[in-house]
């Protein structure tokens, strides 16, 4: 069995290596990209073994990300070969000032947006936790069904769920579709882990603490709201609450990826058992080792690397 599972797009991922426009920049370096797949990788480094739902088209990036699922030790039996629909990529500026960098996709109609119920695991839940962001189902609506799909299997399995909404408004129809989706999506989870720029955009309420009580009413049995240098804000359905502080960061590189990094750390912690404050400490130390690389999972620890 595995000890997590999770669905998603993964990405090439061109990062520009000069400062400046995507369309003026000359040079790239290809990684790997997509919130999923940074979590599972951060998962595996860490020792856990991770299963990822996904669809690569028969093409070179599809190839490449093969390469780097083999590489990572993300076990690989759901990951189907689509070769009707290419494998989606993206590109990303250089932000040298730790301002977020602009990014531009090329993945509408790619072999993961055709996810579907069709390749989910059949019988036996295969893991004891599933990692579910809200970009999945904002691909298309056979991968909405797919989300929602296997969190009713983790639930029925009794599973735990973590779910980040990683907001991404251009996947959107609109913003309310968006926020209606999600907060369906985390209704269904045990761990809800929105920034809080998103739980203010998702919920209208405004403090840390009245966006993790909107989800807690909601079904959530926890939530913890990311506050980027701050740390994050936690607070349980039974009462246990507080704020595990920020670390501090010299000089931040990149902030992709950071949120993803701060999933590893919860949901490898709540797997070895820690508390919610204690795998929010941990999220907190991952997140913050993520900012200081450029690409999304070149910051993601290892187990004797974590410390
Ligand atoms: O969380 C990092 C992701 O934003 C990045 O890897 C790309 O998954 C991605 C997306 O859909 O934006």
């Amino acid at each position: 069995p595995l000890d997590a599972l999770t669905v998603g797009e993964p990405m090439a991922l061109f990062m520009a290596l000069q400062p400046g426009e995507l369309h003026a920049v000359p040079d790239f370096r290809r990684v790997a990209a997509g919130a999923e797949l940074n979590v599972a990788t951060g998962l595996a480094r860490l020792g856990l073994r991770t299963g990822y739902i996904t669809r690569l088209g028969n093409d070179s990036f599809g190839n490449f990300l093969r390469g780097v699922l083999a590489h990572e030790g993300i076990d690989a039996r759901y990951v189907v070969a689509d070769a009707a629909h290419p494998t989606g990529f993206m590109l990303k500026t250089r932000a040298d000032d730790g301002s977020d960098p602009q990014i531009e996709y090329f993945r509408k109609g790619s072999a993961a947006s055709h996810l579907s119920v069709a390749d989910a695991p059949v019988g036996a839940f295969p893991a004891r936790h599933l990692h579910l962001t809200g970009i999945t189902p904002a691909l298309s609506p056979t991968t909405r069904e797919l989300a929602f799909h296997l969190a009713k299997q983790a639930r029925a399995a009794g599973a735990s769920i973590s779910f980040d909404p990683n907001l991404r408004p251009r996947l959107w129809p609109s913003p309310e579709a968006m926020a209606e989706c999600i907060n369906a999506v985390a209704a269904l989870s045990d761990t809800v882990l929105p920034g809080l720029a998103e739980g203010r955009q998702l919920t209208g309420r405004h403090t840390a603490e009245d966006i993790a009580a909107f989800y807690l009413e909601r079904g959530a049995k926890q939530v913890v709201v990311k506050l980027g240098p701050e740390g994050a804000y936690y607070a349980q359905r039974d009462g246990a609450s507080g704020i595990a502080p920020g670390l501090r960061v010299e000089r931040v590189v990149d902030t992709v990826g950071a949120g993803d990094g701060f999933a590893v750390g919860v949901v490898s912690g709540l797997l070895e058992g820690f508390t919610l404050a204690q795998a929010a400490a941990r999220g907190n130390a991952i997140g913050a080792r993520v900012v200081q690389f450029p690409g999304d999972a070149d910051g993601l620890p290892t187990r004797a690397e974590l410390g």
